[in-house]
């Protein structure tokens, strides 16, 4: 059975690459294999506690601040209590922190990382007659379309137009409105357990507040583009193209969130809730996710059998490379033995913020564009929450009550590309054992004890992957779309380097075991 390599993925965070079995122009099986390990759990141990936001912020550049968020709320349960919340006035400020960070992230994979596999957005498109353009994008080239559908086609020079006008701008905005709380971007070191060392004055507020509502507008304009006018031009015009990124890319169909952002101005309820489902759209009613039933497996991952287990109770991970039947630096996260799908879909779906297209209850396009609708809702969000601040001004953002104390805490949070935790033991007054189970370990996840397949691996089954005569190559588009749909991070995936300092290398894609 041929077989196809995709190595690197790119326009994605970190070194994954994909294997594909393909039958009669379809994937019939697919591995995805993380290619990078650094042992970041293993270097907090032995050190203050306090250490280990500072070095896990250092996990990922994309989502730095959510790890320093999740490993300090790991170390407030542990050493104040599950009940425990800093003063309201440092929740508000985390909350602005990593609300913005999910605006300019989203919008980032929106506009540069995956907009591109489909001239979507009509933002770098052709013009194609019956669409229309929005007012605040480049110039239409002028060039002859190539195919009947140029809207789908990218038009590069204007989508380099494109990203010095719009795209570069807003992701400034963003980076500037966080830094004013956030002191530098990426890995703030304004959040520590205990509050924040930040007390914002009215005027950096305001600034804040300006920021984020130009960037807001941008992503209505974006919304309002896709929804008013791209979906329903491609609906009337390229059904085609409706039913094939509405029918592929479908996945596990179970969805796991925490929930995130408590709010202290309505009992600290947890501005998007979290719960798990099983089998969507058969069941669309979330359960409570109970910590104690997720647990990392490892028989298909480069790590000792023993490196797996229940979160809390795992050894440090011991890499073991080539291990038989193993294919990946990833772990195999399952919640009660099930892989679970993770991200804004799963939140969307979870809180009932977004309805699917595909009569499958989850697709390509359902992914990417339940992305776009929490990009919306956090854009809302960060400016109401702005405002609630500037009406609490001056008020505590720092728990003196805060100690360091022996005792094992939990941390959760829903960064962009979903569900995160952080578990720490604490003992006398160090960092006794640490965990991070991931988003992206959870939606590139390798294949577990049972023989299930990855939320990614699962996705890229069926999907079309035409061999051309001419070329002699397989055209791996839509597999592409697929896997970039999740808005993989492996950095954040595999949390390279040898006790020794010395990095190691895996230049060659492994062969499938
Ligand atoms: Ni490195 Fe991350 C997010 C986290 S992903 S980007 O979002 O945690 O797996
Ligand atoms: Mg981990």
């Amino acid at each position: 059975m041929p077989e196809v390599t995709i190595d690197p993925m790119t326009r994605i965070e970190g070194h994954l690459a994909i294997k594909l079995k393909v039958e009669e122009g379809r994937v019939v099986d697919a591995y995805s294999m993380g290619m990078l390990w650094r042992g970041l759990e293993r270097i907090v141990l032995g050190r203050d506690p306090r250490d280990a936001p500072i070095i896990l912020s250092r996990i990922c550049g994309v989502c730095h601040g959510v790890h320093r968020q999740t490993s300090i709320l790991a170390i407030e349960h542990a050493c104040m209590g599950k009940d425990y919340h800093p003063p309201d006035n440092a929740v508000r400020i985390r909350n602005i922190i990593e609300g913005i960070q999910e605006v300019w992230d989203h919008a980032a994979h929106l506009t540069v990382l995956c907009g591109p596999d489909f001239a979507v957005y009509g933002l770098a498109g052709k013009s194609c007659p019956g669409l229309r353009q929005p007012d605040w994008a480049p110039p239409v080239s002028r060039k002859t379309p190539s195919t009947k559908a140029p809207c789908l086609e990218l038009d590069i020079d204007r989508y380099y137009q494109l990203l010095h006008k719009v795209i570069l701008p807003a992701q400034k905005l963003g980076h500037e409105a966080l830094a004013i709380f956030a002191g530098k971007v990426p890995h703030h070191m304004t959040a520590l357990p205990g509050g924040v060392t930040v007390n914002p004055s009215p005027a950096d507020v305001a600034l804040a507040y300006v920021k984020m509502k130009e960037l807001k507008g941008i992503v209505y304009d974006i919304y309002d583009y896709v929804w008013n006018d791209f979906i329903p031009h491609l609906i009337e015009e390229h059904p085609d193209v409706v039913e094939l990124v509405s029918s592929i890319g479908v996945g596990v169909r179970n969805f796991l969130a925490y929930g995130v952002c408590p709010d202290p101005d309505n009992n600290y309820r947890n501005f998007l809730d979290g719960g798990v489902i099983f089998n969507y759209p058969v069941n669309k009613t979330p359960e409570r996710v109970d910590l104690e039933e997720i647990e990392e497996q490892v028989k298909h991952s480069w790590y000792t059998d023993a490196s797996g287990g229940k979160v809390a109770r795992q050894p440090p991970p011991e890499p073991r490379y080539r291990k038989e039947g193993a294919y990946s630096w990833m772990k195999a996260p399952r919640y009660r033995g099930e892989p679970c799908e993770v991200g804004p879909l799963a939140r969307m779906l979870i809180n009932r913020k977004y309805t699917p297209i595909s009569k499958y209850g989850a697709s390509l396009v359902d992914r990417i564009l339940a992305r776009l609708e929490e990009t919306k809702l956090y854009a809302d969000a960060v400016l109401d929450w702005l405002l609630e601040l500037a009406r609490n001004l001056g008020k505590p953002v720092y728990d003196d009550r805060f100690k360091i104390r022996d005792g094992e805490g939990f941390g959760t949070w829903e960064p962009p590309r979903g569900a995160l935790l952080h578990y720490i033991r604490i003992r006398d007054g160090k960092t006794a054992a640490y965990q991070c189970v991931v988003p992206t370990t959870w939606n590139a996840s390798p294949r577990d004890a049972q023989g299930r397949r990855g939320p990614i691996e699962e996705a890229l089954i069926n999907a079309p992957i035409p061999y051309d005569k001419e070329t002699g190559h397989y055209d791996v588009i839509n597999a592409v779309r697929i896997v970039r749909s999740f808005d993989p991070c492996l950095a954040c995936a595999i949390h390279l380097m040898t006790p020794s300092g010395r990095v190691q290398r895996v230049s060659v894609t492994p062969s499938l075991p």
